[in-house]
């Protein structure tokens, strides 16, 4: 089967996990700086160095014929203090790269937020306060004003669950904090700021396309006992998300058990469900793996997520890798919500090092992409209306608090050298995109 002519064919990566350059042309620090330091694990001082290297990246971009690319603005490059003073060299280094995507035929998706929170904004009290997310939309109408000119479509606010779970009740990504509270209130505050930059987005720029990148993790019960348990933790990693965005409502099941747990959510003021709520133009879908639940009590919550199940394949984090829960997911969002989807994150790692002739033979990575696809053709099939397919990533790089030891990439880079080394499954999916449809992988791709 054939994807539509106008289909976006692409990779993705974030800012602080590629870049480099941390304190290069007036570059602020942000909360990952300070995180990784405080923890002395890899950070992304040096990263991919794609700050500089950014052409020669956009080289390899088009040469695999991908016309689109996904990265992330960074907010202490743009507006070093959170608020107040613009800076200019910040503006100019992602004008420059604009335009060199646009001259190679590659259209730019740009996230404003993918996780690099300015320190002096976390000084100031970080995602647990709301003027964090009116600072956010005010950050978002420089960007808009800067580059809305030929940026067709933008995402928001990267991941909420994850930087609300795992920033700030599990302790594991930045700030490192471990309150269940503070985390429903983050996520209420990401939220606020995502709706927040949707509205700038429809007044400056009505023409452009925009919507949220959110984690999205099909989830079943462990037995026929455990429905329950796994509709609870649906809810609160799909659904709470979900919902408002696409509905303009937290979900009822939900707020009775957070109300249960944390005391009344008086953080939620009239009328933040209506900006939340503003309809956007898409959902971006990060897919990597499923999640299966039983009915036991975990961490404080009534449900407990499984590891992964025996006989079942996985990538070499351990993450099952189950091509047929991306297709339920896929018939699932398309039914619920009816919105069109943009996968914006797709992938897994596969530690392929080169081989004496500079080879990367990353197979494993070549079958998932293959069968990944399969799986959401037989979703547009079912009518779930897609936008493109962005793989996370297109480089091996800062895997955040678990560095640079997990690659992720379809082009291999040498942590010392820099060199960038085209892997097997770039070619396979480079064939991909040149037929714009599901090639078979060939013996050793
Ligand atoms: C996403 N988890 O992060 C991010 O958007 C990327 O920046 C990241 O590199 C990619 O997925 C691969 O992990 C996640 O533990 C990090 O559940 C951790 C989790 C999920 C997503």
């Amino acid at each position: 089967m054939n994807f539509p002519p106008d289909f976006l064919w692409g990779a993705a990566t974030s800012a602080y996990q590629v870049e480099g350059a941390v304190a290069e042309d007036g570059r602020a620090p942000s909360i990952w700086d300070t995180f990784t330091a405080g923890r002395g694990i890899d950070s992304g001082e040096v990263a991919c160095d794609h700050y500089h290297r950014w052409p020669a990246d956009a080289d390899l971009m088009a040469g695999l014929g991908m016309n689109a690319y996904r990265f992330s603005l960074a907010w202490p490059r743009i507006v070093p203090a959170g608020t107040g003073p613009v800076n200019p060299a910040g503006l100019a280094h992602y004008d420059r790269m604009i335009d060199g995507l646009l001259e190679r035929g590659i259209t730019p998706v740009p996230t404003l937020y993918h996780w690099d929170l300015p320190q002096a904004s976390q000084d100031r009290g970080g995602w647990e306060s709301r003027a964090t997310a009116e600072a956010f939309a005010a950050y978002t109408e420089v960007c808009l004003d800067a580059f809305g000119d030929r940026v067709p479509t933008w995402l928001t606010v990267n991941e909420p669950w994850v930087v609300s779970v795992l920033g700030y009740r599990l302790g594991l990504h930045a700030p490192g904090e471990t309150d269940l509270r503070g985390s429903v209130l983050v996520a209420h505050h990401l939220l606020l700021a995502h709706g927040l930059a949707m509205q700038r987005i429809r007044s400056l720029r009505p023409a452009a396309r925009a919507g949220i990148p959110l984690s999205l993790y099909p989830t079943y019960p462990a037995a026929d006992a455990d429905a329950e348990a796994a509709r609870g933790s649906d809810g609160y990693t799909n659904r709470w998300f979900l919902d408002p965005v696409l509905r303009g409502e937290y979900p009822a099941d939900m707020v009775e058990l957070f109300e249960r747990l944390v005391g009344p959510l008086d953080f939620v003021r009239p009328g933040d469900l209506d900006v939340i709520g503003t309809r956007p133009d898409l959902l971006g879908v990060n897919y990597y793996t499923r999640r299966r639940v039983a009915a036991a009590p975990q961490d404080g919550l009534p449900w407990r997520v499984l590891g992964a199940e025996e006989g079942v394949p996985r990538t070499e984090s351990g993450w099952e890798d189950v091509p047929d829960a991306f297709h339920d997911l896929l018939v699932r969002l398309h039914h619920d919500y009816g919105t069109p989807l943009l996968i914006t994150e797709n992938g897994g790692v596969w530690n392929a090092e080169p081989d004496a002739a500079g080879r990367v033979r990353d197979t494993g990575r070549s079958h998932a992409l293959r069968r990944h696809l399969l799986a959401l053709s037989r979703a547009m099939d079912e009518g779930a209306r897609m936008l493109g397919y962005l793989h996370w990533s297109l480089l091996d790089n800062l895997e955040w608090a678990e560095g640079y030891a997990r690659r992720f990439g379809l082009v291999h880079v040498d942590r010392t050298t820099q060199e960038r080394r085209v892997k097997d499954s770039a070619c396979y999916y480079a064939r991909v995109i040149a037929a714009n449809s599901v090639v078979e992988v060939e013996e050793d791709e």
